[in-house]
């Protein structure tokens, strides 16, 4: 009779034991790290490290039809890009201005300076959903007539009726 229990002991140890190092082997410590590290390389393989340009993101880098965009630092009016033209050319149907007012803002890609001159277009009436900007950077009052920019620059062309406004870099501010 003992032998009897001491078999179906034994037998009993022996199915314990297999299952318990199975379960061991399934669920333990090491299989997890092997699993998480297969996971972690794949992962790794699969994502694809292409080069982007990180301009965009820096810090006062926005869009050209937004006032705060670099080159409008020192614009009067509505932006030519929000009007049917775009950041440097008149809309359709409108002729730039002989003559402009230069500011002089600081590009954030490279910190330097550049002289901007702000041309208006004219000879189209103004369009109501265009984005108007004030910002006017370096202005001084009515009366240092090269300094003010609250003017119609459309005054020496045919057709004196203003429009929008263009950014135009012309060159390094020395
Ligand atoms: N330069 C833009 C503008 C046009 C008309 C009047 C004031 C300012």
């Amino acid at each position: 009779m003992n032998s009897l229990f001491d078999r179906l002991f034994s037998k009993l140890d022996k199915v314990v034991e297999t299952r318990t190092r199975a379960s061991a082997r399934e669920f333990g410590r090491r299989s997890f790290l092997a699993r998480a590290g297969v996971t972690m390389l794949g992962a790794a393989v699969a994502t694809p490290i292409l080069p982007f340009d990180r301009r965009a993101s820096a810090a006062g880098a926005l869009p050209e039809d937004e006032c705060g965009y670099w080159r409008h630092c020192a614009l009067d009016g509505n932006l030519c890009s929000t009007s049917g033209g775009t950041l440097t050319s008149c809309p359709p149907g409108s002729t730039v201005s002989a003559v402009s007012w230069v500011g002089t803002c600081q590009n954030p890609d490279d910190g330097k300076d550049y002289l901007v001159s702000y041309n208006d277009c004219c000879g189209k009436p103004q369009v109501n959903s265009a984005t108007f900007c004030y910002t006017s950077e370096g202005e001084r009052p009515g009366y240092r007539m090269g300094l003010y920019n609250d003017i119609n620059w459309c005054m020496a062309n045919t057709d004196k009726g203003y429009h929008c406004t263009v950014s135009v870099v012309v060159g390094l501010a020395e």
